[in-house]
């Protein structure tokens, strides 16, 4: 068994495949939840899983379950998953791996009649991204319960449609109760997404956790009025108070260096107009760190920061926290299973903190997780140049199916 490899040609093949759904001006690709574009990634993968003899369930949330038998199939399932949804601007690589490298182990298995004692899965949770509806991890935060189910079915995107109605449109609106299906292991294997594994020319990321995120939504309310005719002190200029406030989010992360990040990366201005004083904006703040106790105080600094300059000018100001993650650690068997397999394998490895959210942290509060990483090119994600090379996929794709193995009792 221990020189069982995966077929990395196969692999990068399906992913290649898996890029040519909604595909990005510059070579990445743009498949944001629940679109058409993710459908047909969606429909794609449950053909191959169906084509690979798994039996294909799908949840209320949308989350798709592919199984493959195993002798025992009382027994939970040993799974590997993650997102085939991406940011607008996204690569062929964040999320989809997780995906398609679990469907390659099973193809795997397949191809040399390997019997697990219990089953094997690959599962696709819905909206990993958060970026057409928020927050993010939506569909493995339902399942694990941390999201109220109804709630989540109910966010709506910029144009007013819910999670719910774009579910039942694409035809992902499954039977199955969100969360009332046991995992015995998870594991997901993903990019970095940073540039430690590249800088030091490491192949594996064992990843012993995540660090923690808040996000929070901010409305500023001022006045509409003339650009020309108002006088400067006369004016309730909600966009003067936006550029602010983004110093001030910038400020209090460099007061948590090194490990704290603050970012905006949504705003919206009304009536965006060149000559009309803005009344309205609408932004929103990201902001993480490993440690929770210099998360909150960097929201705290924010928070504070926000009211100060909204008084300034006169704005009123709402904050509204959409999502707050803890920071957290993956199991310490899983850890071991990740570890033990790159050493198996051969393969330079590394402990690793995660910097960006995953399923794997939802999927962490309800069954026995893990991660893999492996390197990308100058540690780029969220950017259509996103890219990885396929012996670096190839290898976290073998870690992870030695892992599962470790857990799923070859027979
Ligand atoms: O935001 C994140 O960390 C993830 O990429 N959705
Ligand atoms: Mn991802
Ligand atoms: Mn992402």
């Amino acid at each position: 068994m221990k020189n069982l490899r995966i077929d990395g040609d196969r692999l990068w093949q399906s992913l290649m495949e898996m890029a040519a759904f909604g595909p990005g001006d510059k070579g990445g690709n743009r498949r944001l939840a629940l679109s058409d574009e993710d459908k047909a990634g969606r429909d794609c993968f449950v053909r191959w899983c169906e084509a690979a003899g798994c039996t294909v369930t799908v949840d209320e949330m949308g989350n798709i379950f592919a199984r493959r038998a195993g002798r025992n199939d009382a027994l939970p399932p040993v799974a590997a998953g993650s997102h085939l949804d991406t940011q607008p601007h996204g690569g062929k690589f964040d999320g989809v791996y997780g995906v398609l490298a679990g469907l390659e182990v099973i193809r795997t298995l397949n191809d040399h009649g390997i019997e697990t004692e219990a089953p094997i899965e690959v599962v696709v949770w819905t909206n990993e991204e958060g970026a057409r509806f928020a927050p993010a991890m939506m569909g493995s935060g339902a399942f694990a319960g941390v999201l109220d189910l109804a709630e989540t079915l109910a966010r709506t995107d910029v144009d007013g449609a819910t999670v719910g109605g774009e579910l039942a449109r694409i035809g992902y609106a499954g039977a199955a109760k969100c969360g009332d299906h046991p995992i015995g292991a998870f594991f997901e294997v993903h990019i970095e997404q940073g540039p430690i594994l590249e800088r030091e020319a490491k192949t594996i990321g064992v990843v012993s956790g995540a660090q923690g995120l808040r996000w929070i939504d901010v409305s500023l309310a001022g006045r509409d009025s003339h650009a020309g005719t108002t006088p400067m002190d006369a004016r309730r200029d909600a966009l003067l108070g936006a550029a602010r406030m983004v110093e001030a989010i910038n400020t209090a992360a460099l007061a948590h260096a090194p490990d704290g990040v603050g970012t905006v990366g949504e705003m919206r201005v009304s009536p965006n107009s060149r000559n009309t004083i803005p009344g309205g904006v609408d932004f929103t703040i990201d902001l993480r760190h490993p440690q929770d106790g210099a998360l909150t105080s960097m929201a705290d600094q924010v928070r504070a920061a926000c009211a100060k300059i909204a008084a300034e000018l006169d704005l009123a100001l709402d904050l509204r926290e959409v999502s707050h993650i803890p920071a957290l650690a993956f199991d310490e068997g899983c850890i071991v299973a990740v570890r033990e397999a790159a050493d198996g394998l051969g393969y330079e490895h590394r402990p690793i903190v995660s910097g960006a959210g995953h399923d794997a942290c939802y999927v962490a509060r309800v069954a026995p997780t893990g991660m893999v990483f492996i390197p990308c090119a100058d540690g780029l994600s969220h950017n259509e140049e996103e890219s990885a090379e396929p012996d670096d996929l190839a290898a976290g794709c073998n870690v992870l199916m030695h892992a599962m193995l470790s857990r799923a009792a070859p027979v």
